[in-house]
């Protein structure tokens, strides 16, 4: 297994990438936890790509996917994994993990990775990395692990057929925020226009990507921001939910990670925490900057990882006392970063 390469996504990369997927009878295709847009996108994706080429592959997930996720990319022919004995394990035989390159977003599966050494590849674009791999493809300045996996098609010319093309689109779309976010780059746009003329429906992508939620969001939104703290003269915004909240808006905590981002409307505003109680002493954070403060940084201070803009942690400290040990780091990061 290589040592973990900063950027990674020479042509000739590609080339023993494909290589060693192409050596596999049935590669198992993996992502994170919780998935995102971006990390179905992929494995539905190459899924889709794979099986044009004739080839046979698992997409894996390891909860069934919601109605939302499954809107998302179509995501029918998805593999729930059981467990530790599940029979998908002795049927494949190479291993693609993508959109992320962490060991702590692989639970359901780290303990078959780290003993059973079945070849892998992994494709990320995450500056959180530590996950060994026979092949690594990593750029931390593409916008979308789908963006990386366009490229690698590409490269290798195969088919981007009608699925594939949607579900690259939609890990594209997502992870840029409909292409506002500060990493849509001039390729992601060119990408998006590719993919457009493959097909993708830009309107009905639009109104089932954002406009599906369903009125408990709403109410659960209203409740968070009703809740709203401004800091450091309206430059810190915290949002801070307790058990109570998400049970009254009939929401589950997973679902409330969006609202985070609507702080960032106010001007002053450079950072905004949602900080979301699970309950047990464990608080969920997730967190967007608009200014300089890196909150992939703030992350993984708690041991949590992202994005320079977008990242998240979980902190073992009731709400309270988090809330307390976010502002601190974000002030003492501050102290020598201006944002
Ligand atoms: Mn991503």
């Amino acid at each position: 297994m290589d040592t973990i390469a900063e950027t990674v996504h020479r042509e000739e990369d590609h080339a023993s990438a494909t290589k060693l997927l192409i050596s596999w009878k049935c590669p198992l295709l993996l992502s994170h936890v919780h998935p995102d847009g971006d990390a179905l996108g992929c494995i539905v994706g190459l899924k889709a790509m794979l099986a044009s080429q004739g080839r046979e592959s698992v997409a894996a997930v390891y909860e069934t996917p919601s109605q939302h996720q499954c809107s998302l990319t179509g995501v029918d022919a998805l593999h729930v994994i059981s467990g530790p004995d599940d029979p998908v394990f002795d049927r494949v035989d190479g291993v693609v993990v993508m959109d992320t390159c962490a060991f702590a977003q692989l639970t359901p599966v780290a303990d078959w990775l780290d003993k059973r050494h079945v070849p892998r590849i992994v494709l990320d674009h995450h500056t959180t990395r530590d996950l060994p791999a026979d092949l690594h493809l990593i750029d931390t300045t593409a916008s979308s692990a789908t963006l990386m996996l366009y490229r690698w098609a590409k490269s290798a010319g195969w088919d981007i057929s009608g699925q594939a093309a949607k579900a690259i689109f939609e890990g594209l779309a997502t992870d840029t925020g409909w292409f506002r976010f500060s990493n849509t780059t001039a390729e992601a746009l060119r990408v998006a226009a590719d993919l457009t003329e493959l097909g993708v429906d830009l309107d009905e992508t639009n109104q089932r990507i954002y406009n599906q939620d369903p009125a408990s969001l709403l109410r659960f939104s209203a409740m968070a921001l009703s809740g709203l703290e401004l800091h450091d003269d309206d430059s810190i915004a915290l949002l801070c939910v307790t058990e109570q909240m998400t049970k009254d808006a009939n929401v589950t905590p997973d679902d409330t990670g969006y609202v985070v981002n609507h702080p960032l409307s106010v001007a002053s505003v450079r950072v905004s925490g949602l900080l979301v109680d699970w309950g047990n002493g464990v608080t969920k954070c997730s967190f967007r900057s608009k200014g300089r403060v890196d909150v992939a940084k703030l992350a993984a201070s708690f041991g949590g990882g992202g994005h320079v803009r977008a990242a998240g942690a979980r902190i073992e400290a009731p709400l309270e006392k988090a809330k307390l040990m976010v502002l601190e780091h974000i002030r003492e990061q501050r102290g020598t970063n201006h944002a």
